[in-house]
């Protein structure tokens, strides 16, 4: 029987466990990455692990998310990643090289090769055939160490991609149709993998952006063949030794499969709040916008950006709009400017930002009260942006550029002709913003620069033999870590301090939480399905940890969260009757007693609501490790007592 891609770079990568679906497997880890708002905790656990050089093929540290200095916090906060970099063997993108995802496909990924970065778009290295995740910071730690990372052995769509797009739409298009059939839960425990004659017409940031954004499918990742189209990439990136042919056996056996015919598709749009929210552009109408944004690692491409300049040639963005574009890389923006096409997007009135997240992070750029802004980003969940009440939705370059012009929602097909562009052989390629690592012998010389931003991060005790706490927050379906730990401009620059950003854990639920939870000491979250959704950020672990949060207990879980409760000793508990999530109040008083020795007999784990007087029961699948790892209190004091 053949194996899908897939299973082939599983195969070749696997160091603990059988590739049975389902079960745990321990997979070694060739590339990682990090950024900036959940790097500084990565490498403060890797120094803590007590290791002195990274043991992957490549570890890149990115800065790219907390670039809107307005304090000292970020700045000393690159400081320090450079410094820890430079000593531990790591390669340094300096601040304005551009978006981690954007820089790792131009730079350093490999097809065939694993990646795991702390940034959930990781997958985007799907797009040259990598198997490419977005995980904890911990875990990432534990990979630049040399230690395995682990995942469920996944099942395998095959996405039968056929025909042509047409003028007007484009990739993004193609990711907002997955997402419109299989929604935000749809790729749980799943890898995407795209297949069929379709892929061939598809470019590699075209690819990119579809293995992106399969993200928010939450999905474990989501990857393209590398074929031709990947060869000639490399080879214009001047890395053409990089290349291997890859795709799936002809006889491979998938899980499920999903037909799309490339020439169907029309632009589509996500609209508020969430990424599944999907309509045709048409349907929506001729509503007046007030904001565009285009880049983010989605679509922040020389493609995009070059076509997006073509569409705005000679016109003016309309006067009700403002149009902010952000290039993804330095490569990008440089090329652009020798091409002339940023002048024409300086011409036509666009804001030209830095290469870096910007406002797809909240990072200015927030829309007016109410403003209805359209993005080419990956993520519309409320409150992100920075405004609570501004209506995001998501697009493709061509649907963005055009409606700002016209300064309404605008199906892209109805203005004309599509403009001619042309991709280059070559790329500029000049990366003079990577600071490689110090030597073996200079690393002891390299001093750590701690700003007084960064203080330690909490370490859980080992799990308690009953935990008995009150349900401080209870809260509904599809809870993204945007809630649990929301981002923005005044929140990121206290991602390296624990303390201070727990106060502003679950503001877009309920302000008081934060309160309320340190004065009861110990805490019980009940939420819906797909709890924390979204980003790869431990700190939506690891602020609730510190407010004394001890277990979750909810209908399901978004894959990385739920590894980032285990690897810091919160309990993930599901329930067993989702009915049983209507019976308990906010306020509710539970108990769950003898935790310890259900978790190591897989005993049936009973909760009692001492408030409704009733019981109920949850499950916590765990494999020996997390066993473990629950029961130490997390992964690092379940490594350091392993070794
Ligand atoms: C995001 O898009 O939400 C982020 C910011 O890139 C996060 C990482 C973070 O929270 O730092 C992600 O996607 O993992
Ligand atoms: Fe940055 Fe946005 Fe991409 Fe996250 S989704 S890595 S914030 S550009």
């Amino acid at each position: 029987m053949g194996l899908t891609l897939t299973e082939k770079i599983i195969k070749a990568h696997i160091v603990d466990g059988e590739m049975t679906k389902g079960t745990e497997i321990g997979l070694r880890i060739d590339q990682t990455l990090t950024q900036d708002a959940t790097g500084t905790m990565a490498y403060l656990q890797f120094e803590a692990m007590g290791v002195d050089r990274v043991k992957t093929e490549r570890s890149v540290a990115y800065i790219d998310h907390n670039t809107l200095q307005s304090g000292f916090e970020n700045a000393d906060d690159h400081r320090f990643i450079g410094s820890v970099a430079k000593k531990h063997g790591i390669w340094f993108s300096r601040p304005g090289n551009g978006i981690c995802h954007q820089v790792h496909l131009e730079r350093f990924g490999k097809p065939g090769k694993t990646l795991i970065g702390s940034d959930s778009h990781t997958p985007t290295g799907g797009g040259i055939g990598m198997l490419a995740m977005g995980a904890g910071g911990l875990d990432v730690a534990v990979a630049m160490g040399g230690g395995a990372y682990y995942i469920t052995m996944p099942k395998v769509v095959k996405i039968n991609l056929t025909g042509k797009l047409n003028d007007w739409v484009s990739a993004k298009d193609v990711i907002l149709e997955v997402l419109r059939r299989l929604t935000v839960k749809g790729g749980v425990g799943k890898v995407m993998e795209y297949t069929g004659e379709g892929v061939k017409s598809l470019s590699v940031p075209e690819r990119a952006t579809i293995t992106n954004m399969g993200a928010e499918l939450g999905a474990t990742t989501s990857i393209f063949p590398s074929d031709e189209t990947t060869l000639k990439f490399l080879k214009a990136q001047g890395r053409e030794e990089d290349y291997v042919e890859l795709s799936a056996d002809p006889d491979a056996v998938y899980d499920e499969e999903v037909n799309i015919d490339l020439s169907e598709l029309v632009p589509l749009a996500a609209c508020p709040h969430s990424p599944d929210n999907v309509k045709t552009v048409g349907e929506i109408g001729a509503v007046k916008i007030d904001q565009v944004c285009i880049g983010s690692c989605t679509n922040s491409s020389l493609q995009d950006l070059r076509k997006v300049a073509h569409i705005l040639k000679g016109k003016t963005v309309h006067p009700d709009v403002s149009l902010a574009i952000a290039c993804g890389s330095k490569q990008v923006f440089n090329m652009l400017a020798d091409g002339g096409e940023l002048s024409i997007l300086i011409d036509a009135g666009a804001r030209i930002l830095e290469s870096a997240c910007g406002p797809c992070i909240g990072m200015g750029q927030s829309p007016n009260s109410k403003g209805i802004s359209l993005r080419t980003f990956n993520r519309n969940f409320e409150g992100r942006s920075g405004t609570k009440d501004g209506q995001i939705y998501l697009v493709s370059p061509e649907t963005a550029a055009i409606s700002a012009v016209t300064g309404v929602f605008t199906d892209p097909r109805t203005v004309g002709e599509m403009p001619p562009y042309v991709m280059p052989e070559k790329f500029l390629i000049n990366d003079n913003m990577v600071t490689p690592p110090a030597s073996p012998e200079d690393a002891p010389n390299v001093e750590i620069l701690r700003g007084p931003n960064i203080k330690p991060f909490p370490v859980n005790k080992p799990l308690a033999e009953t935990i008995e706490s009150g349900v401080t927050l209870k809260v509904g379906d599809n809870i993204t870590t945007d809630h649990i730990m929301p981002a923005g401009a005044k929140i990121l620059p206290l991602r390296s301090n624990i303390p201070a950003i727990s106060e502003h854990c679950f503001a877009v639920c309920d302000e008081t939480f934060p309160k309320r939870a340190k004065e009861a000491g110990t805490s019980i979250i009940v939420g819906g399905v797909n709890y924390g959704q979204g980003s790869s950020r431990e700190h939506a672990a690891l602020a609730p940890l510190y407010l004394g949060v001890k277990a979750i207990i909810c209908k399901s879980f978004a894959r990385i969260h739920r590894q980032n409760l285990i690897n810091n000793g919160i309990l993930p508990l599901e329930f067993v009757n989702e009915g049983d999530y209507d019976k308990i109040e906010q306020g509710d008083s539970l108990v769950i007693a003898d935790i310890r020795k259900i978790i190591e007999t897989d005993g049936k784990i009973v909760v009692e609501n001492r408030t409704k007087g009733f019981s109920f029961e949850v499950k916590c699948e765990l494999s020996e490790r997390g066993k473990g790892m629950m029961l130490a209190g997390g992964l690092l004091n379940y490594t350091k007592a392993n070794g």
